[in-house]
């Protein structure tokens, strides 16, 4: 069975998406995401120049050889760039292979070791009662855990926190109101936030204070900081929310200092997760190793794929760290569904998170997952249980978006 075509497909029905399809000789073919938000067109060449030439006529069965040719053979290992098309391979081949043997994929991971995937949404208000319509209206979509993120008092704006004052009435299949901090905005160059450290971490365990006295102890609540904060800051934080017994905090200090994690753990016992931002296995030996986080948040989209992240998570269990695989609509549902089937069969699952793709994407990516429950699961559909729809992809051209960039209130760059 070998590979007789391979398509880069770029498509924007409602942000950017990157696709790798493969087609074998026997009329076989195999999906994967290649997205990488506000960079997308560096993975699209990349793949189309130097991936795509390179596989036509290799065995398609060949998965673990095709990822070694790739990452070793490049000689430029790593990168977010590199690991997001070794992951659109390596997803597109497990495809292939799965609907070879008339299989979902997750029969080929070991089957099922829990019946469906505990996912968080993201639940957002710039002041106390919207981010409380925003809660109420995810637990009446079945919602059974929540990500908290709120306005802070003197900022206009901050990542992650719907602008919009009617964002709790966004619909089920996540409407741009909703989630209007994301997709990225499309504009020639990135919107410009501010940013104050201080406000927020006097603003922050004030809102988890209320949340927790409204919605009572069982809820998980789970907070991102998207790397703002110095290690003695992130300490601070991680001690002041204690009393709100977080399922996980996430991404507080820049992600490529793995020690400043250490300075972190010595002063809190809030669980942490990190590693949206990370592509390999490296990125996270320390971690690991020294028992500093609780969370893997690597996709397969942007961590090699599901021959990488298999192996990621399997040194992660040795340590009792579980997986919290990055869900946000940026990785497609191709992503998404290649990491509901590694979820689904690995042992140390521990939260998936999911923020619903609009109605467009969902146009062009025909999904066959459900959502009962507050759970997610993979179909009986062989391989990921996706398929593309080239006809609706054709009414969504590729336009450039960014996410925006972060200021302080003197106007210097700050960490995302
Ligand atoms: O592309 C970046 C976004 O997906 C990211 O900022 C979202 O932090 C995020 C999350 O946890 O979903
Ligand atoms: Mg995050």
């Amino acid at each position: 069975m070998n590979i007789e075509k391979a398509e880069v497909l770029v498509s924007s029905p409602g942000r950017n998406f990157v696709t790798l399809r493969i087609t074998t000789d026997d009329g076989l073919t195999g999906l994967g995401d290649a997205t990488l938000n506000g960079r997308e067109l560096a993975v699209a060449a990349y793949l189309t120049e130097h991936v795509v030439p390179l596989l036509l006529g290799r065995d398609a069965h060949r998965i673990e050889d095709t990822w070694q040719y790739l990452y070793r053979g490049a000689y430029w290992r790593r990168g977010p760039v590199t690991m997001a098309a070794i992951a659109a391979v390596d997803t597109a081949l497990w495809d292939i292979k799965a609907k070879a043997a008339g299989l979902p994929l997750y029969q080929l991971l070991g089957g099922k070791s829990r019946e469906g995937l505990m996912v968080y949404g993201h639940a957002s208000g710039l002041d106390i009662p919207e981010l409380f319509d925003s809660i109420r209206e995810h637990l009446e979509e079945g919602y059974r855990a929540v990500r908290v993120q709120t306005g802070i008092p003197g900022l206009p704006s901050v990542y992650g926190v719907a602008h919009s004052k009617n964002a709790a009435a966004g619909s089920a299949s996540g409407s741009d109101a909703r989630y209007d901090y994301e997709p990225a905005r499309r504009n020639a160059i990135p919107v410009e936030e501010s940013w104050d450290t201080r406000a927020y971490l006097r603003h922050v365990p004030a809102v988890f204070e209320a949340v927790r006295n409204e919605f009572g102890p069982e809820l998980p609540l789970l907070h991102d900081a998207h790397h703002r904060l110095t290690p003695i800051q992130a300490a601070k934080l991680g001690k002041s929310l204690e009393p709100y017994d977080l399922f996980w905090l996430e991404d507080v200090t820049p992600a490529e200092n793995q020690a400043a994690l250490r300075r972190v753990r010595e002063h809190t016992t809030t669980p942490l997760a990190i590693g949206e931002v990370f592509n390999t296995v490296w990125d996270y030996r320390e971690l690991f190793e020294e028992q500093l986080i609780d969370y893997v948040r690597s996709p397969i989209t942007h961590a090699g794929g599901i021959t990488a992240l298999r192996r990621i998570l399997d040194y992660a269990a040795i340590y009792q760290i579980k997986s919290g695989m990055h869900g946000p609509t940026d990785v497609s549902p191709v992503g998404l569904a290649a990491g509901i089937h590694l979820g689904i069969a690995i042992q140390n699952f521990g939260m998936q998170e999911y923020m619903m793709h609009s109605p467009a994407t969902l146009e062009v990516f025909r999904t066959t997952f459900s959502f009962e429950n507050g759970m997610l699961a993979p179909s009986e559909a062989p391989g990921l249980g996706i398929e593309y729809d080239d006809e609706a992809a054709a009414g969504y051209a590729y336009a450039s978006a960014y996410l925006p960039v972060n200021r302080l209130l003197d106007g210097s760059m700050h960490d995302w």
